[in-house]
């Protein structure tokens, strides 16, 4: 799938949430991305830690995501030289995965290297605390600007994973995680930070916990398609500048 399905994707099932289902007991695994892929536009894996997702089982994983019509995206955080994540990536491909997060310090030439089928989102600053993007140095300005050069020259960047709207014509895909419907829970106890869902154009909330340790997972992604449902047209209004909101 290209990034132009991403749009139409979003557009025909009418929702921008993206599971991020890091759950490693495969039963659960399924029952609860049976429940919840009529809500979702993309399914993130950390494919280390679903590690039953390989052979027939990823094979069936795959299917599933072409019939119910999702992305898989696998959030590899590739940080290493050209010839290294060229490698590694195309193991990935090879098993049927074509999108995938990278990080952006290892520069434009690194990033070129990536095989022509890959589909990339470049990790341009993160949610965590004490992190060096935003909280130790902060390093936001160079790397949005970086990244949206990046986006501009290197084909295979499709989009960002930021928690600013990095707007880009043609218009980018942003993945935000640490999300929160309900904001009472505003930390975890290791650094994660949260946010309520907003909507803005382009960005595709990343859920995790929220989600998959809720008492009806389902009925939680029903609530987040609902929002943007109610809020759709923003999602699709053409950035007209390069501010972040
Ligand atoms: N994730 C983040 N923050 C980031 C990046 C990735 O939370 O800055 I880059 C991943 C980690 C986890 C998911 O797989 O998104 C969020 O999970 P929870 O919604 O359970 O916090």
């Amino acid at each position: 799938m290209s990034d132009l399905d991403f749009f139409n994707l979003v557009k025909k099932k009418e929702t921008n949430l993206v599971l991020s289902l890091d759950v490693t007991n495969k039963k659960d695994f399924f029952t609860i991305l049976k429940q919840c892929a009529p809500y979702i536009c993309a399914l993130k894996l950390h494919i280390e830690l679903n590690s039953f997702l390989k052979g027939k089982t990823l094979k069936k994983l795959i299917c599933y995501s072409k019939k119910y019509e999702f992305i898989i995206i696998e959030d590899r955080k590739f940080a290493d030289i050209g010839n290294t994540q060229h490698l590694q990536a195309q193991e990935l491909i090879k098993k049927g995965i074509t999108h995938f997060t990278s990080h952006c310090i290892t520069g434009k030439k690194a990033l070129e290297s990536f095989p022509s089928e890959a589909k990339l989102f470049l990790i341009s600053d993160m949610s965590c605390e004490d992190s060096f993007f935003s909280d130790i140095i902060d390093l936001r300005p160079i790397m949005h600007k970086k990244s949206k050069e990046y986006f501009y020259n290197i084909p295979q960047v499709i989009g960002f994973v930021s928690q600013y709207s990095i707007f880009t014509y043609p218009r980018s895909i942003i993945l935000r995680p640490g999300i929160r419907l309900h904001n009472t829970i505003k930390k975890d106890s290791k650094g994660q930070n949260y946010n309520k869902p907003t909507l803005s154009p382009g960005v595709c909330w990343v859920v995790g916990r929220d989600i998959y340790q809720a008492q009806n997972p389902q009925k939680v992604a029903q609530q987040y398609q609902k929002l943007f449902k109610k809020n759709k047209k923003k999602w699709f209004i053409k950035p007209t500048n390069t501010s972040y909101v």
